[in-house]
């Protein structure tokens, strides 16, 4: 009879076994659970409860349970956040693929289901293995192709992320008391030891380290896009590595230039360009830039740290607080709280046009809307005549090329 994958004499690795399954599916306990925690954490920095314009997943019902308004301190914390979601993910590529392939005869053994216990496993099964794909390759995509599924990624992701845990979890629940008595064990039995064994070419130790050195690879290639300078140079792998674009006041990483979100020169000119900013009963003002260059200016450090996973140090922003803005057209009263606001761009082209802040983001001194950085004025690209940047928010909420600012309840 000739072998089919469904019998087990089939697979003849002499390396697969329960030892090297647990270690790694060991290492995956660890290493998804913060995944699915700091992703969680990445969509509430959003602050999609805070308005439908920033909710990137508008029927998530109970799934958003969880939600909070994102805090501004520490200043990093996104960048930090986020640099761990992507970074980790990338760097656990490997250890997911040799954890697939050392239960693969798994997959195909018959029957398909004994019994009805059975029979719900291996759905169960299913559902972990597709979802923990889904994820990987979804998360891959944005963070290589930027927007594949436009507008999409984000409930494709954050559902798939619920799928994925809730049945990790109930395997984790099943396999992990089993798994740590496996990796001290020194026999191999049970049936994913190879039957008929090929002879070694490695050992186990030496293919973990064959993991674990793909896995040191893909994260030394990929972790230096959460800094500058000679670091961002070593991130061949992201987009958002290699080098800076340029040298200079201006020369830190851009996502999406003046070019391409279709900004006109004409537009930006100093005689052309007016900021609206409107208060809460309505009252309006409208600034040119050298007005806005007039008034109380104030300097923070803040990084740009994009969901992409890639973030800038600290840039020397300059320009006008927010609140200052907010307190131009309210006088708000004894006790209330500070207004939210909605910040609309001049841009009409691509995805992004505009983004809500909470209360806490706004009255926070750091928060700006930026004339200048690292003591130029603005690049085109980096958002000329001015931008918003607020401490510890994911970049997409620092608004480039402003054009409106509504305050209150947005
Ligand atoms: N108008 C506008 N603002 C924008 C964007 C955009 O595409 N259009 N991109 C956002 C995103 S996703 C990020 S990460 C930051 C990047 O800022 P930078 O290009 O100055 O580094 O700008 C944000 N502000
Ligand atoms: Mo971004």
């Amino acid at each position: 009879m000739r072998d089919t994958p469904a019998s087990p004499s089939f697979w003849r690795s002499p390396l697969r076994g329960p030892w090297f399954t647990s270690v790694l599916g060991l290492v995956l306990l660890l290493g998804i659970t913060v995944l699915f925690v700091t992703g969680l954490v990445s969509y509430a920095a959003y602050n999609p409860d805070l308005s439908r314009i920033n909710d990137k997943t508008p029927d998530k019902g109970l799934l958003g349970f969880y939600l909070f308004a994102w805090p501004t301190d520490p200043h990093w914390l996104y960048r930090l956040t986020q640099g761990v979601h992507v970074t980790l993910g990338v760097t656990l590529i490997p250890v997911l693929l040799a954890k697939l392939w050392s239960v693969v005869p798994k997959l195909f053994a018959l029957p398909p289901a004994r019994s009805l216990t059975h029979a719900l496993e291996r759905v169960s099964l299913l559902l972990l293995v597709g979802g923990g794909l889904f994820e990987f390759v979804t998360g891959v995509l944005n963070v290589q192709l930027d927007y594949l599924f436009p507008g999409s990624f984000y409930p494709l992701h954050f559902y798939g992320a619920w799928v994925f845990f809730a049945a990790f979890v109930a395997h984790a629940v099943l396999k992990v008391p089993a798994a740590v008595r496996n990796v001290r064990k020194a026999r191999e039995e049970g049936e994913l030891v190879a039957s008929r064994p090929d002879p070694p070419t490695v050992s186990r130790r030496g293919a973990l380290w064959f993991v674990g050195g793909g896995s040191l690879l893909l994260f030394g290639t990929t972790v230096g896009q959460g800094f500058d300078g000679p670091l961002r140079r070593t991130a061949l792998l992201a987009p958002h590595g290699g080098a800076d674009p340029a040298s200079g006041p201006n020369g830190f990483q851009i996502n999406k230039t003046a070019a391409y979100a279709g900004i006109d020169r004409a537009e930006t000119a100093e005689d052309a360009w007016r900021l609206v900013v409107v208060g809460r009963a309505g009252r309006t003002v409208r600034l040119g830039r050298t007005e806005l260059t007039q008034l109380p200016l104030y300097s923070s450090a803040l990084p740009i740290a994009c969901v992409e996973g890639w973030s800038t140090s600290d840039q020397w922003w300059r320009g006008v607080r927010l609140r200052d803005l907010a307190a131009l057209v309210d006088l708000p009263a004894e006790g209330d709280d500070p207004p939210d606001v909605l910040v609309e761009s001049l841009q009409r082209r691509g995805a992004f046009r505009r983004a809500a802040l909470r209360g806490n983001q706004v009255a926070d001194p750091r928060s700006l809307l930026a004339l200048y950085v690292n003591g130029e004025p603005l690049s085109a690209d980096h958002g000329y005549p001015a931008r918003v940047i607020v401490p510890a928010a994911p970049g997409v909420l620092n608004t480039k090329w402003v054009a409106r600012l509504t305050f209150g309840k947005v």
